[in-house]
């Protein structure tokens, strides 16, 4: 029997162990584990008892902070009630809850939600959708999938496809057929220490117009695209680019999809980033958020036209045939009901609006510190990209990384820049340490 790795243990154990770690460094990290056993609001702890803040908000997830009561409470009570209910043929009262609850929340016209259990999940259950909406329409010869270079949709076969992170792409073959990819909006050239959306670059729209002479527009399903691209690095959209894409979409009867797994539930100071933009797709995907990340869950919402477009045929006829196993889970659906009661009591969906210009100012005033060569922000996110070393791109990343779990806070890093998403319960002292510390770390970044 292998020998169990407990908190005690680790650095002993830990390198024997089982646990194939997803997106991580398993051999360096089974080394030097860093490891957290307890959370409450914005701070994790350490086995040993050490606090870190949490900058990210675990992976931009825990949108209220940890270990909230009402929401614990909720999946308590929900685990001794109800368990588990198949979801195909099926129901408890707590999914269409749910569901109309969220549908009041989402940007208007936005009315019916599809249940999955993450972000990835919630992106192929978009993209089939969009797919199988042509397809019932008599428009079956829409095929194609759009997605853009560094979006981030997940690591399932279609959002690894439509999704253009160069990485996470090469080891994994010809991945789907029929899609292809709009240019990224990165543009530091003329955009560097933009604040908010950037002036330049509402052009880069026009790339839809180009990829649409080259397939034909007749062939296109969807374009999928995150409101601001967040684990490519922080990219905010450009003045003027989202709204582009919009009317190019309408143009060419091709379906908009904003991927909000991250830019939802209040990140951008509204409870949707659509909201936040007053651009409306014609589906958004969601997950993380939806439930504090207490219990997994995703959902994707359209447009009443796409749900009454599958609304058609014989009435005893399976209308999609698609869904999982854990869709509406009762675990899920209790702890996203107590979440959004939590953001309501709190206001956390608009808390943003009042944090934004202090946030905004600490995390510019990193300018200037060494390696710093563009900082980028939108609602209660910051990146700050660091120039790479010679030859060795993430490098300084990664120091960066691991520098500030040794001096308290835990931040992610896309290659050379560091994103900064706390839980949206921050206070202005808290915004404070964490810039401190990041200030402290890219001072002793060699
Ligand atoms: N779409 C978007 C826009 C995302 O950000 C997913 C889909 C996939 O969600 P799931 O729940 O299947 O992981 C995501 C996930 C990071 C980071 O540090 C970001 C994500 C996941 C893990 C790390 O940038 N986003």
């Amino acid at each position: 029997m292998n020998e169990r790795a407990r908190p005690e243990t680790v650095g002993t154990t830990l390198e024997k162990s089982a646990f194939f770690m997803p997106f991580s460094m398993n051999r360096h990290f089974k080394k030097a584990p860093r490891l957290v056993s307890r959370a409450e609001g914005l701070y994790y702890y350490a086995p040993d008892g050490r606090k870190l803040i949490d900058g990210t908000s675990g992976l931009w997830c825990v949108n209220a902070g940890h270990c909230r009561k009402k929401i614990v409470e909720a999946v308590q009570k929900q685990v001794a009630a109800l368990d588990f209910a198949p979801p195909f043929q099926l129901g408890h009262p707590l999914a269409f809850e749910f569901a109309d609850k969220l549908a009041s929340i989402a940007p208007e016209g936005l009315s019916k939600v599809f249940f999955t259990n993450s972000g990835s999940e919630s992106v192929e259950t978009a993209l089939k959708l969009a797919l199988a909406y042509h397809r019932v329409r008599g428009e079956g010869h829409r095929t194609r999938l759009i997605g853009r270079e560094r979006g981030y949709h997940g690591v399932n076969f279609g959002g690894t496809a439509v999704g253009g992170i160069a990485a996470n792409r090469k080891i994994f073959g010809a991945l789907v057929a029929g899609v292809d990819h709009l240019r990224h909006t990165h543009d530091l050239a003329r955009n560097a220490f933009a604040r908010g959306q950037p002036k330049h670059g509402v052009e880069f729209a026009e790339d839809l117009e180009r990829l649409c002479a080259l397939h034909d527009p007749s062939t296109i399903a969807a374009v999928i695209v995150e409101p601001v691209a967040c684990s490519g690095g922080v990219l905010v959209p450009p003045v003027g680019y989202l709204e582009r894409l919009r009317e190019i979409c309408t143009k060419h009867g091709i379906l908009l999809i904003f991927d909000e797994v991250i830019t939802a539930w209040g990140r951008l100071g509204k409870p949707f980033a659509t909201h936040h933009f007053n651009v409306v797709p014609d589906l958004i995907t969601t997950a993380k958020g939806i439930t504090n990340a207490t219990v997994p869950m995703g959902a994707v919402f359209m447009k009443e036209e796409l749900y009454q477009a599958f609304m058609q045929g014989p009435e005893k006829a399976i209308e999609m045939p698609h869904g999982y196993t854990y869709s509406a889970h009762p675990l899920a659906c209790a702890a996203g009901l107590a979440t959004m009661q939590v953001y309501e009591e709190e206001g956390l969906l608009t808390r943003v609006a009042d944090l934004w210009p202090y946030w905004e100012e600490q995390a510019h005033a990193l300018k200037g510190l060494p390696n710093v060569i563009d900082i980028r922000n939108i609602g209660l996110i910051a990146a700050i990209e660091l120039s790479p070393r010679e030859g060795a791109v993430g490098a300084r990343g990664l120091d960066a990384h691991l520098k500030a779990f040794e001096r308290g806070a835990y931040i992610r890093v896309a290659a050379d820049t560091i994103a900064l998403a706390p839980p949206l319960i921050i206070e202005r002292a808290q915004i404070d340490e964490l810039f401190a510390t990041v200030r402290e770390v890219l001072k002793t970044l060699a």
